[in-house]
């Protein structure tokens, strides 16, 4: 489906004014972070990183506003210390963790992933941070554990989404995902305490948060509270408030389109963009590029039906 849909993304949300405004002190933060030295390694695309002002300007986190500017206006005072983490489920390691002893001794890496967001939108963000795989086996699920469950805080004195009225794009709270098993110990499933070489700042997820590079972005929980292993398959938060757009899988995959978006072409931020120019616009990878690390977890299934 190569029919392009520009009323899909409204300029306004494309190219937030700010963006533009400050572009020369974004790049020049974005510059400072490659200069500083990573070297590509075997995880990194070597696609041009997304400025860091937008990449923390414009995000979606329902808790703090369904506005792409509300995470950046309203999650500033957000306390992401001390912070608990609640481990639960089928495994050897159950228990309530302060966040600092749970990742204690893990090995921290930078790496540059691709991201895009179920929207039409893509990034490319650094993203500091340790393989989701290493935890897990520090936790020694059980045999029978198949799905990792996870679920962000619920705090709505300090997240205004999450208070009594406030229509949240008609998600119930605390934010809840999912992987399975395989999907979450698969190398390129990292949890994120960092980008750009620095700390999570509040509206990307803060203390720590998912990264999923071959799913939409919905998938990146953020704030992480809870980890739970089971055996059936958990219902995601979108899932339960649009079945028909989001399935558990979530795997970027071009050829299935969302109800309201088109997932064959994508808009990568901090590019130009106009309302007349889509051929700004790139087209979509199977898996967001990433088939060669994910595509044999998925062998045999039928996409469309599994979305
Ligand atoms: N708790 C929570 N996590 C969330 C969301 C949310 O609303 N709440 N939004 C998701 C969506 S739709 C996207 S695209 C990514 C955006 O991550 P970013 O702001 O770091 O780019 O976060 C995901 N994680
Ligand atoms: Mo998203």
């Amino acid at each position: 489906m190569l029919i392009k849909r520009p009323s899909d993304i409204p300029s306004s949300e494309i190219t937030p004014e700010n963006v533009y405004t400050n572009r020369r002190q974004f790049l020049q933060t974005s510059f400072a972070f490659l200069a500083a030295g990573q070297a590509r390694g075997p995880y990194d695309t070597t696609e041009p990183v997304t400025p860091y002002a937008d990449a923390t300007s414009y995000n979606n986190y329902y808790e703090f506003g369904t506005d792409k500017r509300h995470p950046a206006r309203y999650a500033g005072s957000f306390k992401t210390k001390p912070w608990t983490v609640r481990v639960e489920g089928l495994v050897k390691k159950p228990a309530n963790y302060n966040l600092e002893d749970l990742i204690k001794g893990l090995t921290t890496e930078d790496r540059i992933y691709r991201m895009r967001c179920v929207e039409g939108w893509s990034m490319v963000i650094p993203w500091r941070g340790f393989p989701l795989a290493d935890l897990i086996k520090r936790l020694e699920p059980l045999p029978s554990a198949k799905y990792v469950e996870f679920k962000t805080l619920h705090a709505p004195d300090q997240m205004r989404g999450q208070a009594p009225g406030f229509w949240a794009g008609g998600l119930n709270w605390p934010y809840t995902e999912g992987l399975r098993l395989d999907e979450a110990t698969n190398p390129l499933t990292l949890i994120a305490t960092g980008i750009y070489g620095r700390t999570l700042p509040n509206q990307n997820g803060a203390p720590w948060r998912l990264v999923t590079p071959w799913k939409y972005g919905f998938k990146g929980i953020k704030a992480i509270v809870r980890m739970r292993f089971v055996e059936k398959q958990p219902i995601s938060s979108w899932m339960e408030a649009f079945p028909e757009a989001y399935g558990f899988y979530a795997n970027v995959n071009p050829s299935v389109d969302h109800p309201n978006f088109s997932q064959a072409t994508e808009q990568r931020l901090g590019e130009p963009w106009s309302l007349f120019a889509g051929n700004t616009r790139r087209a979509t990878l199977m898996f967001n590029g990433y088939a060669a690390q994910v595509a044999s977890m998925y062998r045999g299934m039928d996409l469309r039906r599994d979305y």
